[in-house]
């Protein structure tokens, strides 16, 4: 990334090529996202981009750039009057970074996407995913009621989870306990807590989005659907040949992320605030992705698949499926692409990355034992 005019790296401003009128660029409505760089936050820019939003990212420092999922939105940042998305550094855990930028953009929309999100890890590190998932979300709920004294309108949504669900069997619905099983869910629970309390209290717009799993070519490559069709990728080509993965029979409600951030949308421009579950409705097992996944590039996930004791969680969350019919119902919304649909795309784009991988091994570039 360049720096900017002042010479100064600190404030990041990637925009889109196309140029908007004057007169459109007056109305625009200004979103704020954390978590801009995660999956849902690229997708979540996009489709704001594509409604015409001026869109404001939160990202955190880091020793290498990671916005490799926003790299096609970018736009050298001394194009200033094309920038239609701008990053700038801030973090969940420090309060003074997330008020400063609720209180200079007073933005329309406030998406708080940002999470350690990965539930295994949260077992590794249950102080820092609290922090960042619970109290940082507090923090954010805080700014945005402090910048309602300057703005009424502002909108916040929290990225729920149907991990907060936990060991209640399914159908899991708005009217379903929380029983959470790690320190990741049980930050969830207080964070959408926290955001109810702060629509009660203090009569914000605050939606809870309960959304269950949902994946994409984009997924980090240590959640279970990316594991599994990056490793079908790297063995259709050769550059690998077994995969270790934990237990099989758990079964969850895949959707596709690219679905969902609408969703997300949609609950903001609803005439009062609420909280709903977003879902397919539809749940399979790890093995049965494995099957689809395996099978659509006519392979055997048996011939692969080696179970490893690591990947196993102290406590598992068995079975996952929505009741989405309040979202159906009040949001239209519904989800666009199935369960095969979802599968297939994600492997099609694996078996691709993995013919590109290969060509940088054959000529001694990369080491093939280098597995993601
Ligand atoms: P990702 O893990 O892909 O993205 C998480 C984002 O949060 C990244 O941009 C990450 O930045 C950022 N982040 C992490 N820690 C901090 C911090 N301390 N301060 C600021 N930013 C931080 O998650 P998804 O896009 O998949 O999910 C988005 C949200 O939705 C998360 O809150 C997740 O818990 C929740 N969720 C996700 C579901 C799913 O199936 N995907 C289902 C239900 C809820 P960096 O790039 O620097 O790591
Ligand atoms: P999840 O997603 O925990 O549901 O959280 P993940 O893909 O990590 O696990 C799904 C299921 O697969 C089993 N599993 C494995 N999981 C991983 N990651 N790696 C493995 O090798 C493996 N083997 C088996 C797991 O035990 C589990 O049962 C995701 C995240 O996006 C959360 O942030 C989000 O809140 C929930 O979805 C809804």
């Amino acid at each position: 990334k360049e720096e900017n005019e002042n010479g100064s790296s600190e404030t990041l401003t990637p925009a889109l090529t196309t140029q908007i009128p004057p007169s459109i660029a007056d109305e625009r409505k200004v979103a704020l996202i954390t978590g801009i760089t995660g999956q849902d936050g690229s997708y979540l820019t996009e489709f704001l981009l594509s409604k015409g939003y001026e869109v404001h990212g939160l990202i955190r420092r880091s020793s290498n750039f990671n916005t490799a999922r926003l790299d096609h939105l970018y736009v050298d940042p001394h194009n200033l009057g094309k920038a239609r998305m701008k990053l700038h550094y801030a973090d969940l855990s420090d309060a003074s970074s997330l008020r400063r930028w609720v209180d200079s953009l007073l933005p329309d929309e406030v998406y708080n996407l940002a999470a350690q999100s990965h539930v295994a890890v949260s077992f590794e590190i249950p102080d820092y995913t609290a922090d960042v998932v619970a109290t940082g979300s507090l923090r954010l709920l805080e700014a945005v009621k402090s910048a309602t004294r300057h703005k009424p309108s502002i909108r916040y949504y929290q990225a729920g989870s149907s991990e907060m669900f936990g060991s209640t069997p399914p159908p899991q619905s708005e009217t379903t306990p929380f029983h959470p099983r790690s320190p990741y869910a049980a930050a969830k629970c207080a964070a959408h807590w926290y955001t109810v309390n702060y629509r009660e209290a203090y009569g914000l717009f605050a939606c809870n989005g309960i959304l269950f799993n949902h994946e994409s070519p984009r997924r980090g490559e240590n959640f279970v659907t990316r594991k599994i069709t990056r490793a079908v990728g790297r063995i259709r080509v050769g550059l690998q040949t077994r995969l270790f993965l934990g237990n099989l029979t758990a079964a969850r409600d895949w959707g596709f992320a690219g679905d969902y951030v609408e969703a997300m949308w949609l609950m903001l421009q609803q005439e009062s605030p609420g909280d709903y579950v977003v879902a397919t409705e539809e749940s399979h097992t790890v093995e049965e992705f494995l099957q689809a996944a395996f099978g659509h590039v006519g392979l055997d996930w048996k011939d692969h698949v080696v179970i490893d004791k690591r990947y196993f969680r102290p406590a598992e969350v068995d079975s996952l499926k929505g009741d989405s019919s309040k979202a159906r119902r009040e949001l239209g919304w519904k989800p666009k692409v199935g369960f095969m649909e979802l599968v297939k795309m994600m492997v099609d784009q694996d078996v691709e990355l993995a013919k590109r991988e290969k060509v940088l091994v054959d000529a001694g570039y990369i080491d093939s034992q280098q597995q993601p």
